[in-house]
């Protein structure tokens, strides 16, 4: 029953708060437009939609096979902060496809790393080893497309990455956008592959055979993530046989997400941290801050598991992220139950990730 009533009443922010420092070291404030506006066209013809609503918990395992991480639903969204996430579509039978869905980057989870470290998209892929690969917001600011063939001079987990193009990534922490990616057939061989972000075409390479031949047959698709904490809705694959820019995105969906909040008054029983990166220990986001409002604050894991309670005393509850046996928590979504002066009992979700 108390699980029940947690996921029940979790008002789960849809904008997290922003880890300035993260935020910094990806440069992703300083890239430059899209470099070219696209036209939109009708809507194509849906072939898979996952609108990741109903109860929350994992996403769906029929649609989904998620080989690292977790991904879970949170008030109609998908959830990862995992350091190694990687989902794939169970079907595989998408050729000529674009691939849409709304995405809003909530920030690297780890204050160094590698320049790849971010989130991906996978088109054709055909398995670990042949895929192409959709770099949408990387540390170093970066969209990129590559290639990834089995064997190769350098293989990486059997096999090796082809750079095919890059361009600075207009995707924004904090804020939503509609991602699609797009692969296509040519009448001469090759194949097309293509990022727009919100409606805008941002990077595209044709393959004419780096590093193999070009991945000209159907594969699945799927969505990665490394050292990122991310949401998704509203996945959809359809038909790119229409020509011209992706379908028009819904209204309100892409680049419209909310500023970034400014923070909390001190009296404000709810904290204005809402993605907490406590591994990191670098003074921001490291833990949540209840407001002198917050009589008490109780916090449950993803489980329903009570993993922290405190009493305000007057001066204001602070969560570190530790269990009561002070150690760090895992990564995931918690849930603080916090009862206020008058009594009354609000419900706040954060994203840990370390
Ligand atoms: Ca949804």
């Amino acid at each position: 029953m108390r699980k029940a009533w947690l996921w029940a009443s979790a008002a789960v922010a849809a904008a997290l708060s922003i880890s300035t420092a993260a935020q910094e070291e990806t440069g992703l404030r300083s890239t430059s437009a899209a470099i070219g506006a696209t036209a939109l066209s009708a809507p194509s013809s849906s072939l898979l939609c996952d609108a990741f609503d109903g109860p929350d918990g994992p996403v769906d395992g029929a649609v989904w096979d998620v080989t690292s991480g977790e991904w879970r639903k949170v008030s109609g969204r998908a959830y990862t902060a995992s350091p190694v996430f990687r989902a794939n579509t169970r079907r595989t039978e998408f050729r000529d496809v674009d691939v849409s869905f709304d995405l809003t980057h909530h920030g690297l989870t780890s204050g160094s790393g590698e320049n790849w470290h971010g989130i991906h998209m996978f088109l054709r892929r055909y398995s670990e080893y042949t895929t192409y690969y959709v770099s949408i917001a990387r540390r170093d600011g970066k969209a990129m497309i590559k290639k990834k063939v089995q064997g190769g001079p350098s293989p990486s987990n059997g096999g090796t990455y082809y750079d095919l193009a890059s361009a600075p990534s207009p995707v924004r922490i904090g804020q939503r956008h509609r991602i699609t990616g797009r692969a296509k057939n040519n009448a001469d061989g090759s194949v097309t592959v293509s990022l727009f972000v919100d409606g805008s075409l941002v990077v595209e390479a044709v393959d004419r055979g780096t590093g193999g031949a070009p991945l000209t047959g159907a594969g699945g698709t799927g969505v990665r993530g490394d050292f990122a904490g991310f949401s998704v809705d509203d996945l959809n694959v359809t038909s790119a046989d229409a020509s011209g820019g992706p379908a028009a995105p819904a209204p309100g969906a892409p680049g419209t997400g909310a500023p970034i909040p400014a923070a909390g008054a001190v009296t404000e029983a709810k904290a204005p941290q809402r993605f907490l990166s406590p591994a990191l220990a670098d003074g921001i986001n490291d833990a949540a801050r209840f407001g002198t409002d917050a009589e008490d604050v109780t916090v449950f894991d993803a489980s329903g598991r009570q993993v922290f309670h405190a009493a305000g005393g007057g001066a204001g509850v602070v969560w570190d992220c530790r269990d009561s046996s002070g150690r760090l928590v895992d990564s995931g979504v918690y849930i603080a139950k916090i009862r206020k002066k008058d009594s009354s009992v609000v419900a706040q979700s954060f994203a840990v990730v370390k």
